[in-house]
């Protein structure tokens, strides 16, 4: 942290989640300055637990930005997932379907550490606990960012900004209303998840419909689970004991599950509410949206962070030609392209979040509903394609 903060760069990032700190890395590798505001520290920002699946896009983007070494050493490349419901379990053959697609478990902390790491080690600036960060002038060729840190104000003059700061980051808030269209789904429930040091359950991914309510096993090695389960909005995390919770899971799993399931103390347990939401358009003159700060999925897809990593390289690629080749048709272009591919990823999330769920409101005929669409995708080779082909990720140049 001994780095002097400059005064002036050419892209200032707001937030440093994975969409900030990707974005850093890419720009750095063409040249291009950039200076990261956080308003968190960089433990606390570690600390959320959030992803673990990364799509081929994702990890070819790490790659790409040269940190993607310790990612392949300790990520497990999966080949398929499990669906379970009505008692039964059917694989999605992912590999199979998708003609040799896979994903890869590898925890968003851990991701972020590696770009936070690789940031540090070339001493490229990052200042956390940036306080009362504000945007200026991004309809004009000078933007501006002031911020205040450890008392006292700063200004950092820029080409650009980038609103890398999550759904309750401030670049979003500071456009005018009349330029700005919102497009939201709140899920009438949450998921409560539990990290513990206990082998997963089973090699892959499960995702469970049960009469009781979603549940997900997932895992981040092979010495460490995730599991999620559906609950009501008004559940209290103070309420759920780790007992409790594997007490819960156990009735929504199968027979297999139960006798295979190693329970341990927590060592996070966390409640997300669901949402879907988009805005239109993610670039207001120098102000770009990527990330969290444009849209929002529910996470039964597993698309926010690839999709912010996908809206990154879609970013870094208009500003480096913005530089080298003084063209704009990049920048020009990036709303369209990047909402392109998030409202498919929206669609896919919103579909498979309604597949899976108990939504109580609906009655008896939405299970039934759900069985039989279940039975139908399950049975279909077309179907299961479909779910295969979309979770895997589509192609970056998909329709194009
Ligand atoms: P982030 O990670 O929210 O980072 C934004 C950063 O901006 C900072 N910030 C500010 N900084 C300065 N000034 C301000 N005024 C600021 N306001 C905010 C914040 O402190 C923060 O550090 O957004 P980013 O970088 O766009 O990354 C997005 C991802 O974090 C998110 O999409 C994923 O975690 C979603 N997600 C999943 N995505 C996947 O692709 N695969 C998954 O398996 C997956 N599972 C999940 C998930 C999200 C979950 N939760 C908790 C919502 C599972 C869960 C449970
Ligand atoms: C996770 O491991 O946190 C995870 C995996 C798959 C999802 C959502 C979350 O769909």
């Amino acid at each position: 942290m001994t780095t002097p903060i400059p005064q002036r760069t050419q892209v200032a990032i707001i937030g440093a989640g994975p969409s900030g700190l990707l974005l850093g890395q890419l720009l750095h590798k063409a040249g291009i300055d950039a200076v990261i505001l956080e308003r968190q520290t960089g433990d606390y920002v570690l600390s959320r637990i959030r992803a673990g699946v990364l799509e081929q896009v994702c990890i070819d983007l790490m790659d790409e930005a040269g940190v993607g070494q310790r990612m392949h050493q300790e990520g497990l490349v999966h080949g398929g997932f499990e669906m379970l419901y009505g008692g039964a379990r059917h694989r999605i053959d992912m590999n199979k379907l998708t003609g040799g697609k896979n994903v890869m478990v590898y925890g968003q902390t851990e991701l972020t550490r590696d770009l936070m790491d690789a940031r540090q080690a070339v001493g490229l600036p990052t200042v956390y606990e940036a306080k009362d960060v504000a945007i200026h002038d991004f309809g004009s060729a000078k933007p501006r960012v002031t911020y205040s840190k450890d008392g006292v104000e700063h200004t950092l003059e820029c080409d650009f900004i980038a609103g890398c700061d999550g759904f309750h980051g401030v670049c979003r808030a500071s456009v005018p209303r009349a330029a700005i269209r919102e497009f939201e789904k709140v899920y009438p429930f949450g998921w409560l998840g539990l990290l513990s040091d206990t082998p997963p359950v089973s090699d892959e991914l499960i995702y469970v419909n049960s009469p009781r309510g979603f549940a997900l096993c997932s895992q981040r090695s092979k010495t460490r689970s995730r599991y999620y389960l559906q609950v009501p909005l008004t559940d209290r995390i103070e309420e759920w004991t780790d007992e409790a919770f594997w007490q819960e899971l156990r009735l929504r799993l199968d027979e297999e599950g139960r006798e295979k399931l190693i329970t341990g103390p927590s060592l996070e347990k966390s409640i997300a509410p669901l949402r879907s939401f988009v805005t239109e358009p993610l670039r207001f003159g120098r102000l770009f949206l990527a990330g969290d700060a444009g849209h929002i999925v529910p996470p039964t897809g597993a698309k926010g962070l690839n999709l912010a990593a996908t809206d990154v390289k879609y970013l870094s690629s208009a500003i480096i030609e913005f530089y080298q080749e003084r063209s704009e048709a990049g920048i020009d272009g990036y709303s369209a392209r990047c909402l392109r591919r998030i409202w498919k990823a929206e669609r896919f999330s919103w579909w498979f979040t309604q597949l899976m769920h108990r939504f109580p409101e609906d009655g008896p005929i939405s299970a039934k509903f759900q069985e039989a669409e279940l039975d139908y995708l399950l049975n279909s080779e077309a179907g299961s394609r479909s779910i295969a082909e979309n979770y895997v990720g589509l192609p970056l140049n998909f329709g194009e």
